[in-house]
């Protein structure tokens, strides 16, 4: 059985990453979309809130589960039996960072892999930090990140 994770900050959980999610659960057995709990990165959301909303949308896909985690990810994979990490790529921007966490990853413990899913083109432009922003200013994300996720943004952006 090939159970993999799926790392990130996820703040907020955008439809790059959802689509990430739903390719990536077709071609693994169980997918464990993994949140890091990292309060030095000082994010709009709090771990518990990212894993709610990431557990609403990934509601229907029964071989996929939201955890969070702390420390070095691949003493997590370890922990909960994972070989595999599923990264995604949407510019020549994200090649160099990704590169060097999955050779360091791989450095720290030879048995994991990381596997990538490019971005879909409809997605490619999209991250968190552009949510935040738009929202900031008041521009309709309904398009850019799930349906029951749009009001929190809002919300926690109006505070
Ligand atoms: N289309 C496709 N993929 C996308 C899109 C999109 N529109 N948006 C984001 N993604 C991908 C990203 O490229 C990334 O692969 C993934 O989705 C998650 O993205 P983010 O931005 O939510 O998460 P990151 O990149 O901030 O996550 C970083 C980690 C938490 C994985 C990393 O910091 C980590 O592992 N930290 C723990 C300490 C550690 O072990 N460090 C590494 C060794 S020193």
């Amino acid at each position: 059985m090939t159970r993999a994770i799926y790392p990130g900050s996820f703040d907020p959980v955008t439809m790059g990453h959802l689509d990430i999610i739903k390719r990536a659960s077709k071609v693994v057995d169980e997918l464990i979309v993994s949140v890091l709990n990292n309060n030095s990165k000082s994010p709009l959301f709090s771990v518990e809130n990212r894993v709610k909303m990431l557990e609403e949308v990934v509601k229907d896909l029964p071989n996929v589960k939201v955890m969070s985690f702390e420390g070095l990810l691949v003493d997590f994979a370890k922990e909960v039996n994972a070989k595999v990490i599923v990264r995604g790529l949407r510019a020549v921007t994200d090649f160099e960072y990704e590169l060097q966490m999955a050779q360091t990853n791989t450095v720290l413990n030879n048995e994991i892999d990381t596997i990538f899913f490019t971005t879909s083109l409809e997605y490619a432009y999209l991250s968190s930090s552009t949510v935040k922003e738009a929202a900031y200013y008041g521009a309709d994300i309904s398009k850019l990140v799930p349906e029951t996720v749009v009001n929190k943004v809002y919300d926690k952006i109006k505070r």
